[in-house]
């Protein structure tokens, strides 16, 4: 596999100098100052591409290129935002640029209660509290019929987190705080709906789940494909792969459709469009943050439609719970998910997804799980894990040939 990063642009505090000497072959990158919606210029592109080139690098993939609210609720806009998506792939691919991440998660991109959720190493990770964001939805957003959406447990406990904070006269402090990691922290620098600094992001929040009033899966699964048929002549054109990035965490939120989940979504969109340019970026974190999954068998199956792997994992707890977990522990077996890739994709793109913070990463504010040592730490791992499965494959081969 090939070894990329995510590079946040040319304000990233991670430069690429600092890249090519861990090893770093690849850039995923996006012009992440053209606003949703626009159309990204070729002129830009090239320029972007011809800055990572200048430091020996490659700009391999696009994470995100995103796809705009009205497209994934069917708004009357969709087909003109369409059109302007068509057009930056076709910017792209002419740019020299062939393999586009992107998501079709309807308002909230990736979800997470806590950013610095404490290790005993003195390490800190990102973690998916199941209360708390039970308590986001029920004390904070106030949506409507959310009971029915958790189990009474659940309800209890969040009831309690409240009456406690209340006695305490803390309860401004934890929405301030719930609110900004679940909407706005890893939403900002995702080209997401809510940006750092809005005055009333809860009450924009529920403008945006609005829009999705009468969505259900089935209406969310024709609108990614009506999207994805229009988009297929382009890519078709340009060589453009797409890949969606699952659901994370894969399961529904907030009331919201969520059609990337597990194996029967997976096979439901690759086979609703059969186009090879329709594909999937293997994300083993938020794959494996769902119980339901299990990453290395969705690896083997879907190896050959995969154009992008995030190599991450999670352990998902007892009471339902998940943690960003050690790159070589956990339950996606990432050791299991190379040995496969490794075999069946060896030039694919990976990148070593999230990392804890740790050695001083906590002061440089970096972007929520983007931090500069638990990622190059991560890096190194998959690095010794693929020098191994090479080394495995190398002397099957030899021994096939004796
Ligand atoms: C979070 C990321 C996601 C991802 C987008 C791709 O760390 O994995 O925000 O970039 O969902 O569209």
């Amino acid at each position: 596999m090939k070894k990329t990063w995510r590079w946040f642009g040319k304000n990233d505090s991670i430069t690429l100098p600092m890249l090519r000497q861990i090893g770093v072959e690849g850039i995923v990158t996006a012009l992440h100052s053209i606003p949703n919606g626009e159309v990204w210029p070729y002129e830009e592109i090239v320029e972007m591409k011809r800055y990572i080139e200048s430091y020996g690098l490659e700009w391999s993939v696009v994470e995100s290129l995103p796809v705009s609210e009205a497209i994934k609720y069917g708004g009357p806009e969709r087909d003109a935002l369409i059109e302007r998506y068509k057009q930056s792939l076709a910017n792209l691919g002419r740019a020299g640029i062939h393999c586009i991440c992107y998501n079709f998660m309807p308002v909230l991109d990736w979800a997470r209660t806590e950013l610095d959720h404490p290790w005993a190493d003195g390490s800190t990770s990102l973690y998916f509290n199941r209360v708390k964001f039970v308590y986001f939805d029920k004390y904070i957003l106030q949506r409507e019929g959310c009971d029915a959406d958790y189990p009474a447990a659940e309800l209890e406990a969040a009831a309690q987190m409240h009456a406690k904070a209340l006695s305490e006269g803390t309860l401004e402090a934890l929405h301030a705080q719930l609110t900004d990691t679940i909407i706005v922290k890893t939403q900002g620098f995702v080209n997401g709906n809510i940006s750092e600094g809005e005055a009333n992001p809860v009450a924009h929040f529920r403008q945006l789940l609005s829009l999705y009033d009468g969505i259900g899966r089935e209406e969310l699964r024709a609108n990614m494909k009506y999207f994805l048929e229009a988009i297929m002549p382009v890519c078709d054109e340009w060589e453009m792969d797409m890949c969606v990035h699952p659901d994370d965490p894969p399961m529904q939120l907030l009331g919201l459709p969520r059609i990337v989940t597990c194996d029967d979504d997976i096979e439901w969109f690759l086979d609703a469009v059969p186009n090879p340019h329709n594909g999937l970026t293997f994300c083993c974190g938020s794959l494996s943050a769902g119980a339901q999954n299990n990453v290395p068998a969705l690896a083997e199956k879907y190896c050959k439609r995969t154009h992008f792997v995030h190599l991450r994992s999670t352990d998902v707890l007892p009471n339902g719970d998940f943690i960003e977990a050690d790159h070589l522990r956990g339950r996606a077996h990432l050791i299991e998910v190379v040995r496969t890739f490794e075999r069946e994709r060896p030039n694919v793109p990976m990148r070593v997804d999230h990392g804890r913070c740790m050695l001083g990463d906590e002061s440089k504010g970096y972007n929520a799980g983007y931090s500069f040592h638990g990622r190059m730490m991560g890096l190194a791992q998959m690095d010794g894990v693929m020098a191994v499965v090479r080394d495995e494959l190398r002397n099957k081969a030899e021994t096939a040939n004796k």
